[in-house]
């Protein structure tokens, strides 16, 4: 079959720029788009090829048209979700595949996707049975409601979407990404800052944490999958002579003894390659000569999820730890020489005292990268649910992480100049 898989161009929206000038809240994101490879590499007997929109954004129709296909995949991610329906309706419009959309906005919230334009919606992790569904197709048969997290379209009527716990056999890991499909878009998956080439590793999907606000629970339906180190270290051989390597994972260190493995394996390749990689702060505090060993294997710079800098504001999201563990891993990793990419969630219900008090935590503390999002409540998370009576802005354009999409507070021209403020502080000095 011929199969062409399409990821959408940036296309998230922001307030701040669009009602009071200040575009420096506006963020454009690139790498590659490893889902759509993942899934490439499980389709051995078909002719597959990738449209990556956001390297080079209006050339979805000369594809279509080129190469005809039977099928379309599109993936994205919330604030790409009304793009990917338009992509859809684009591509039923210039050569009527069918259409498959996936990805962690269709796995949280499959019944967006209920559209005309849309045939199916694959839900969790979609390597194994995308590939079991374009079989299925092939073979002329209108696919079985029985194929685990795809979700056949019914417009005007209700879908129900079962739940999905995906497995380690999901992951299909004996076949990896299809890197080769993406080669002519190399050159854009930049780290700008270092002007060196990056390369995305998928090491473990989903994450056994809860905390609230956080959609990686939808991946995998809340398991915590990791693959193997055999299959890691062949992935990153793949990317050849790319110099930095991103881990993808929403948390490479969920599964210790894994953990500790990919670190010595990685140490004992020598691959003379540095590594990006997700870890929670008390996994540091707990285990710095884990980290250590990834010191000595390359890992150059870890993200840590902060959010908050109360224990009272970590609780409310369930985030499972304190603010003692957030302030002694940044120490721990200071002194190991680990960059700290940081995240930190501003709440729409902040005031003025706590953009001070925010201020204040990153100016006593080093954190190379501060990242700095606004609270947003995510279609599908536990989050949601609780705030959804809130929202005053439901237009997923805006669901960027950096546009406040219930009531701030502050004014709203104070909180986005408070918050655009706080972000050129931190990144006034940012390495990576
Ligand atoms: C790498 C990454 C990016 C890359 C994406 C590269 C690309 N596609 O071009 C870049 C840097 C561009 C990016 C940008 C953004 N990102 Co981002 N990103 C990630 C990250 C770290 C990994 C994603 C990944 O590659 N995973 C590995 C692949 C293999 O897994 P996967 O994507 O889930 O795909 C599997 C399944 O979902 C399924 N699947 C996926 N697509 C499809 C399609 C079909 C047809 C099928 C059948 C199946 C299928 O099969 C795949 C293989 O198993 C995730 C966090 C995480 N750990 O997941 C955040 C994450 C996805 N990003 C997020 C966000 C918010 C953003 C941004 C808005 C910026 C921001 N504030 O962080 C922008 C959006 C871009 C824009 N402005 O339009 C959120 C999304 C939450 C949400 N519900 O929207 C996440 C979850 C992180 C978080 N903070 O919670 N991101
Ligand atoms: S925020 Fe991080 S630790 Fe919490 S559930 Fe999401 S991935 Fe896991």
């Amino acid at each position: 079959m011929k199969i062409l898989l399409v990821n959408p161009p940036n296309c998230g929206r922001s307030i701040p720029e669009e009602r009071f000038g200040i575009d420096s809240l506006k963020q454009i994101f690139r790498g590659e788009p490893l889902a759509l490879e993942e899934l490439a590499g499980n389709l051995v007997d078909h002719e597959v090829r990738i449209v990556d929109l956001k390297a080079a954004p209006g050339t979805l129709e000369e594809a279509l048209n080129r190469f005809r296909p039977e099928l379309v995949g599109i993936t994205g991610v919330t604030c790409e979700a009304n793009t990917m329906l338009q992509l859809a309706a684009q591509v039923k419009e210039g050569c009527g595949a069918v259409v498959v959309v996936g990805g962690i906005h269709a796995s949280n919230d499959p019944a967006f996707f209920n559209q005309r334009s849309v045939d199916y919606i694959v839900i969790g992790v979609g390597k194994r049975v995308f590939a079991r569904l374009v079989a299925t197709l092939e073979r002329g048969q209108v696919p079985a409601s029985e194929l685990p997290g795809v979700i056949p379209t019914r417009p005007g009527n209700v879908i129900r979407a079962a739940r999905v716990e995906n497995s380690h056999q999901d992951l299909v890991e004996e076949r990896p990404p299809a890197y080769q499909l993406v080669q002519k878009y190399r050159s854009h998956y930049r780290l700008e800052k270092l002007g060196l080439d990056m390369g995305f590793v998928v090491s473990a999907m989903g994450c056994p944490h809860r905390c609230s606000f956080c959609a990686i629970q939808g991946q995998t339906g809340g398991r915590y999958l990791s693959r193997s180190v055999e299959s890691v270290i062949r992935d990153i051989g793949l990317l050849k002579d790319i110099p930095v390597i991103r881990f993808v994972d929403a948390n490479t260190f969920g599964d210790l003894p894994r953990a500790r493995a990919l670190g010595r394996a990685l140490r004992d390749a020598a691959l003379n390659k540095h590594y990006l990689a997700d870890i929670r702060s008390d996994t540091v505090v707990r285990h710095p000569e884990m980290l250590e060993e990834w010191k000595e294997a390359g890992l150059r710079a870890v993200i840590i999820g902060f959010e908050e800098i109360s224990d009272s504001g970590l609780a409310a999201m369930n985030k499972a730890n304190q603010v003692r563990s957030n302030t002694e891993a940044i120490a721990i990793l200071n002194q190991l020489g680990i960059t700290i990419v940081g995240d930190f969630i501003l709440s729409p219900d902040y005031g003025e005292e706590d953009f001070d008090r925010l201020a204040g935590y990153l100016g006593s503390q080093r954190i190379d990268l501060p990242m700095l999002t606004v609270m947003t409540p995510l279609p599908g998370t536990p989050l949601y649910r609780r705030q959804q009576g809130a929202i005053i802005n439901h237009n997923l354009d805006y669901y960027t992480l950096t546009n406040a999409v219930t009531a701030t507070r502050l004014p709203e021209q104070r909180f986005y100049s408070r918050y655009a403020e706080l972000l050129q502080q931190g990144h006034e000095h940012a390495r990576l």
